[in-house]
């Protein structure tokens, strides 16, 4: 990166030009070989309308070989270090560049790289340019064919997109395949792997005939740990023929499972390369958390093939197009297959914690952004979850068949096309004839809006008003901001909890009011009693909700309410109350202390047979500190810490002998991966916490015992989390025969990495930096580096917060390292130093310097560079 200004140069999504050239098909010859990697791109180009420009590829990291213009040898071209350019082409012509590049050396895991052994490529963003000079940009589609030659021996498959059309054996132990793709594809969507695999092989049979292969390919040895992906991505093709009507559309899809992966997985067409993290999963191995999160991701995967891959984005401005529709989608999927409640829940906790924390932040953005400096960087939650959200309110809007007519018409006008998100709006509004202007602002508009929300009620007339205020407060990216149409999901309860029907002056009126207005009142009639208003009904909307609710109703609603989500929401917000109040307290230097209608109400949901155990355990898991957080102006680490502590343990108090009789009766025998069996694990897993809260010595056995009769991982976890969290006596001792158990498995061992990062203690920065020489720990590897640093610096408020600046300085340190190593992977781990803003003073100074420090950097990547800048200028 020799020209640092114009690398750092931010791109805006108002500049958009169409491309001035296209290429209609890419043939690719891959030499695979040490120590340099040899690629042959031959081109078919087309001028896009009469001009004289020049055609300007991209191309990164590359060694240029040689370029030919139809056969002829050219040397009149300019090559700056990431720009090939060429003058003076015909209107068409057939181009053919061949470039040498280095996959061992490529340690940013982005074009075409070694994860251990094997070859493998990650294209999207913008990593095709790694690969060969190129229009690499998503709306220039071409059919591709590849072919890939290298050692039979070391690599016997040859894996790309499409179909194997050709194979054979070569001269000096060599051999190649031949894929052709029939589908015009973006460069972002090329894949390549080469290996040597063990595979899981089944078949499909789509809902018109069409006889699908499916392959998994995982490592040597690890075939015991492919079947619970394979079964999801049938689960996952069923469900799209049922719900969306899509079916799959070549001969065979693949998937290859990889241990070095900067993110979860890439949608490539047909030949999906996954973090093995989604892939392998064995009862001795996963936990339920980590079967839930294979089922998700090779559904999210799959799902891409319609929305993202046959319609594409035009331009990376456009990504929430592609990937809040693909993560609604998923969601779907999950609360289609699973509970529908508690997949709710866990959206809303991504959402409502670090996606609120994002748009409080520095990188604060639409979900669809205006300018980018790194495209990296964008892969964000407000892209992806908040972007889902947005899916999810036209859903709410619309209802379930006009949302299906649109998505028709949708494909009906883009299939084969690069999209915008306007696009999809429109097809949205055209197929179900509803206004969506003011809807169109959430696409443009960044932060999170607030709802104010008053009411009053008149027992003579029987009329109830709500009174309804949106404001969403300036973000840095954005200071005006104007009203939103946001879907308010509502319902009014009795006190003996039956619902109010919702009219007035004889019309019926729907539970999801349309607030379009910066104010707005809503009226209701014939209403008998005062009601107790349940409100955002399954957060129908992104945003934040104030209504002065008693303890009263809440603990009411935490019973009362008919929809699981909103019991949940109740009891939340029933503990926010408490860490609010609690932390005025603290810092008082009062004790914390909790009111008896909380307390009832808590020890009720445990009591109460009915409810699903998994709800239950929702319920009870209290909020982390950092989305607690949330909840002030002025964050105070410690008090949120203490508070929160204190409550779990006047809640165990209040459980008392319900604990020890809750955990007995969960108890399972054998293990099965079914939601009647997660959600008892889960719930025992929860109760164990509150024991420990409650008489450690007990817990101290319990765990142990828990700890050596696991037959799964989920168990065996649970033990160990509680063990951690509360420093049990026999912490020490579980932890190391963890280690000496899982020391050669880098997947399990991230489990204990994770809890070493989460050590409550003040010495755990001595622990993180001891497994750090831990000989599977790499720093080159992402997700021994998430597991142990991510744990550190996003779930262990206290100690990243050190007072003393040490958590800081111990990122920073580890920043530097990894910005010449994989950026990628360091702009993710920056995220707790940027979002300072509502810290004191003292730490906020201490981060800034550690800041300085990195943007004094002389080589600051790109990805970095962005983010330490706008953290700057907070
Ligand atoms: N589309 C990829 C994400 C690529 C991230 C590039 N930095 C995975 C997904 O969302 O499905
Ligand atoms: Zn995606």
């Amino acid at each position: 990166m020799t020209d640092h200004s114009q690398a750092m140069t931010a791109k805006y999504r108002q500049d958009y030009q169409a491309p001035l050239y296209w290429i209609d098909s890419l043939d690719l010859d891959f030499q695979l070989q040490d120590p340099l990697c040899r690629v042959t791109a031959i081109s078919r180009v087309r001028r896009n309308g009469e001009h004289n420009e020049v055609l300007a590829l991209d191309g990164e990291h590359l060694q240029l070989v040689s370029v030919s213009i139809d056969g002829v040898a050219c040397e009149q071209y300019e090559l700056t270090d990431n720009q090939l350019r060429l003058s003076n082409l015909p209107a068409e012509c057939v181009l053919t560049i061949v470039t040498d590049l280095d996959a061992a050396g490529n340690t940013a895991l982005e074009g075409l790289y070694k994860s251990g052994d094997a070859y493998c490529t990650q294209c999207e963003a913008e990593g095709f340019r790694r690969i060969t000079y190129y229009l690499d940009r998503p709306d220039i589609l071409a059919r591709y064919s590849t072919r890939i030659t290298a050692d039979k021996a070391r690599y016997p498959y040859l894996l790309s997109n499409g179909n194997k059309v050709d194979s054979g054996d070569l001269d000096g132990g060599r051999h190649f395949v031949q894929w052709q793709d029939p589908f015009p594809k973006p460069s972002y969507l090329f894949a390549l792997v080469a290996g040597d695999f063990d595979v899981e092989r089944s078949h499909y049979t789509t809902q018109s005939g069409r006889e699908v292969a499916l392959e998994i390919f995982v490592d040597k040895g690890n075939l015991d740990r492919a079947g619970f992906a394979m079964e999801s991505l049938v689960n996952a093709m069923r469900w799209d023929e049922q719900r969306f009507g899509l079916e799959y559309d070549l001969d065979i899809y693949m998937i290859v499972a990889v241990d070095f992966f900067n993110m979860g997985a890439m949608e490539n067409k047909g030949l999906n390369v996954f973090n093995s993290k989604f892939v392998l999963a064995n009862p001795a191995t996963a936990t339920d958390g980590d079967y839930h999160g294979i089922e998700r991701v090779i559904a999210h995967e799959y799902f891409h093939n319609w929305t993202g891959n046959r319609v594409t984005c035009r331009d990376w401005f456009q990504l929430s197009l592609k990937e809040g529709l693909t993560v609604f989608r998923d969601q779907e999927f999950s609360s289609d297959l699973g509970s529908r409640g508690v997949n709710r829940i866990n959206n809303v906790r991504t959402v409502r914690g670090p996606q609120f924390a994002e748009d409080a932040g520095p990188m604060a953005h639409p979900i669809r952004p205006d300018v980018v400096i790194e495209m990296n960087n964008f892969y964000t939650l407000t892209v992806y979850e908040k972007g889902a959200e947005v899916i999810r309110m036209l859903h709410t809007l619309l209802g379930e068949d006009a949302f299906q007519a649109g998505m028709r018409l949708y494909f009906e006008r883009h299939d084969g096309s690069a999209a915008t998100c306007d696009d999809f709006v429109q097809a949205m509004e055209d197929a179900s004839g509803r206004d969506l202007g003011r809807f169109r602002r959430w696409y443009s508009q960044s932060g999170t809006p607030e709802l104010t929300v008053t009411d009053d009620y008149d027992g003579d007339s029987g009329v109830y008003r709500l009174h309804v205020r949106q404001h969403t407060p300036p973000t840095q990216d954005q200071p005006q901001k104007l009203p939103l149409h946001i879907p308010f999901d509502i319902e009014l309860y009795d006190e003996q909890g039956a619902v109010i029907p919702l009219q007035y002056q004889g019309q019926a009126i729907g539970n999801v009011l349309d607030v379009l207005e910066a104010e707005q009142t809503f009226v209701f009639d014939r209403v008998p009693v005062r009601p107790v208003p349940s409100l955002l009904r399954d957060f129908s909307a992104p945003v934040k909700l104030h209504y002065d609710y008693s303890e009263q109703a809440l603990a009411f609603l935490m019973r009362h309410a008919r929809n699981e989500f909103a019991r949940w929401d109740a009891a939340q917000m029933l503990i926010n109350k408490a860490v609010f109040d609690g932390v005025t307290r603290v810092q008082q230097g009062q004790e914390v202390e909790l009111s008896a209608t909380l307390l009832a109400a808590f020890v009720a949901i445990l009591d109460e047979a009915s409810l699903d155990p998994a709800l239950k355990a929702e319920i009870l898991t209290l909020p982390g500190e950092a989305t607690l957080a949330e909840l002030f102006e002025v964050v105070d680490i410690d008090a949120i810490h203490r508070v929160r502590d204190a409550i779990h343990t006047r809640l165990a108090e209040a459980f008392g002998p319900r604990l020890a009789a809750t955990y007995d009766s969960l108890r399972l025998t054998g293990y099965q991966v079914v939601h009647a069996d997660m959600a008892k694990r889960a719930l025992k897993a929860v109760v164990l916490g509150y024991l420990a809260a409650l008489d450690a010595e007990r817990a101290d056995a319990l765990v142990r015992e828990q700890y050596g009769a696991a037959d799964n991982m989920t168990d065996t976890l649970a033990a160990l989390q509680v063990a951690n969290s509360h420093l049990l006596p026999c912490r020490a001792a579980l932890l190391a025969d963890f280690e000496g158990k899982w020391a050669q498995d880098g997947l399990v061992l991230d489990n204990w990495l994770r809890l070493v990062g989460a050590k409550p203690a003040a010495d755990v920065l001595d622990e993180v930096k001891q497994a750090m020489s831990h000989p599977t720990f790499s720093i080159r590897n992402p997700n021994r580096l998430r597991a142990l640093v991510g744990s550190f610096a996003m779930n262990n408020q206290v100690q990243f917060h050190a007072r003393d600046g040490s958590g800081y300085r111990f990122l920073t340190d580890l920043l530097i390292e990894l910005n010449s190593i994989n950026p990628q992977v360091a702009s993710r781990l920056i995220t707790p130093l940027i979002q300072f803003k509502r810290l004191d003073e003292a730490r906020k100074g201490l981060i800034r310097a550690e800041l300085a420090r990195l943007q004094g950097l002389p080589s600051l990547a790109r990805d970095l560079y962005e983010k330490v800048s706008k953290a700057l200028a907070q």
